[in-house]
């Protein structure tokens, strides 16, 4: 079984800045918590906190991450980009894509992006991303981006999620090095960190648009309480969605919980 030893994980690291400082924990609550707490006292742009285990890992809207010890990769990623509050999501989307090219990379599977905050195989979801921003005024003061990625465990031995989780082991049938997982992770996110600001093309919401399994499917999504149907059309480069609804009206939705629609009936 591999450790996410910062040693192990510095050891063939191709990144300039990013996962350079590396906080590492045999056990935490929320891997969130430590990074915020460290960007509060002034940690750089890139330095990581990696738990082995969290006792109150978080998912978005108070609810559970589950992972057995030292089987997943739990991180949390600090951020200081130059970014307006309006443009926070270009975050989640640099992530979620990243994530996805590194575990294609390291395991030959290729997830897809569900949207906003998930990766899916199948109708199974591999790994959730939690983004928590600071602010000031309108600007970005630090953003910690909290990502859980199902690696070595099998999921139908876990009944809080047996049913709709996946892992890499699972799917591939055979173990897989977190160290590697992670050193590409950091790698793909520090190559397409400049791509938060497009100069002419927008590679990063085109090329996260590319993975996003959710287009073209008959959707509900739940915002805040609220209910929508519809067919997803197309995401907007602020990562909004766009709904079209039974009787042709379209709605942009910002933020919210996608399920498929033949799920619900
Ligand atoms: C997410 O929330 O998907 C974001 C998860 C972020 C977890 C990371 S781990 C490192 C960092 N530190 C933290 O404390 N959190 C971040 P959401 O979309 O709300 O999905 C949560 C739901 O996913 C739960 O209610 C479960 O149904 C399901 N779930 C929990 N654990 C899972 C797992 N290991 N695999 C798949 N699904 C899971």
């Amino acid at each position: 079984m591999d450790l996410l030893l910062p040693a192990l994980v510095a050891d063939g690291l191709r990144t300039r800045s990013f996962g350079r400082q590396i906080h590492y924990f045999e056990a935490v609550g929320s891997t969130n918590d430590i990074a915020k707490e460290l960007a509060q006292a002034g940690a750089p742009e890139g330095t990581i906190v990696l738990a082995e285990e969290q006792t109150q890992g978080r998912g978005r809207l108070g609810r559970t991450w589950f992972a057995p010890p030292r089987s997943c990769l739990l991180l949390s990623l600090i951020l200081r980009p130059n970014l307006a509050v309006a443009d926070a999501f270009r975050l989640t989307m640099l992530c979620s894509l990243s994530a996805a090219v590194a575990v294609e990379r390291v395991s030959g599977i290729t997830p897809a992006i569900k949207w906003p905050n998930d990766l899916l195989v199948g109708a199974k979801k591999l790994a959730g991303i939690l983004s928590e921003a600071s602010s000031l005024e309108n600007s970005l003061q630090y953003a910690i981006v909290g990502i859980g990625l199902n690696v070595n465990f099998d999921p139908s031995a876990l009944p809080e999620v047996a049913a709709s989780a996946t892992s890499l082991s699972a799917l591939a049938g055979h173990e897989v090095s977190r160290v590697r997982l992670l050193q590409e992770l950091l790698a793909e996110v520090e190559a397409r960190y400049p791509s938060l600001w497009p100069a002419n093309e927008d590679a990063l919401w085109a090329d996260w648009r590319c993975r996003l399994g959710t287009l073209g499917q008959q959707v509900t999504v739940s915002e805040g309480g609220r209910l929508e149907h519809g067919l997803a059309v197309d995401v907007a480069p602020d990562g909004s969605l766009l709904l079209q609804g039974d009787d042709g009206r379209r709605v942009t939705i910002a933020v919210g919980d996608v399920t498929l629609r033949r799920e619900d009936s």
